[in-house]
């Protein structure tokens, strides 16, 4: 499916104001700066569409979008965010959690992490929990522009082993927003999960 048309629909705080669920869901996961606005921008090839930022944390409620009449895809808080306050974080881990686990028409989890970075306790705490809780997911591996083939393959290596010693298999993808490249298999998963 090409990714055309994609407007932004609204900007919520919590499950109860999402939009009625008229579509299938993609949500876009992962601690602040990780390129998760990025990745919507290059998936619609719309550069605006999301808003990035070099400011952390500037995205604090889920923002969504709208692909195609016939899908949303959901920009989530960056969790793991030091600046606000905790009561502020366990609220966002509560709402978020909530929506995770009660959105009847979420497909599938896309979880971004940092491929210069080692998976945060965050990431890995977040990886069992949806492990757990049997929500389909896949991990983004994202900035692949910024490190070697090499590393970038070292990097894949260790998530895999990671994520083996949780028994959880899922799909990892190595992308680059700035090469494009992982942008269409990311493509191929938000088709292959939707179910149209
Ligand atoms: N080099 C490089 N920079 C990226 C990539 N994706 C995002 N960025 C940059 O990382 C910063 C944060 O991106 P953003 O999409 O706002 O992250 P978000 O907070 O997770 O939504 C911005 O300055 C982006 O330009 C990428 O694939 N390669
Ligand atoms: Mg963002």
């Amino acid at each position: 499916m090409p990714f055309k048309k994609a407007d932004f629909v609204t900007s919520a705080p919590s499950l109860d104001v999402c939009p009625d669920p008229y579509f299938p869901e993609i949500c876009f996961a992962g601690r602040s700066n990780v390129g998760k606005s990025s990745l919507i921008n290059a998936l619609v090839d719309h550069k605006g569409l999301a808003r990035t930022s070099n400011v952390p944390g500037k995205t604090q409620q889920m923002n969504y979008y709208q692909v195609n009449d016939k899908l949303f895809l959901v920009d989530l808080p960056g969790f793991g965010y030091a600046q606000v306050s905790k009561e502020e974080r366990e609220r966002w881990g509560r709402d978020i959690r909530d929506y995770l686990l009660e959105r009847s028409t979420l497909r599938l989890v896309l979880h971004l992490v940092d491929i210069r970075h080692e998976p945060s306790d965050l990431d890995e705490e977040f990886f069992y929990w949806l492990g757990t809780n049997r929500l389909p997911f896949a991990v983004v591996l994202s900035k692949a522009d910024k490190l070697s083939y090499n590393k970038q393959k070292q990097s894949e290596m260790r998530l895999k082993r990671i994520l083996d010693e949780m028994n959880i298999e899922v799909p990892i993808v190595v992308s680059s927003t700035k090469d494009k490249k992982g942008i269409g298999e990311v493509k191929q998963l938000i088709t292959e999960f939707a179910e149209f």
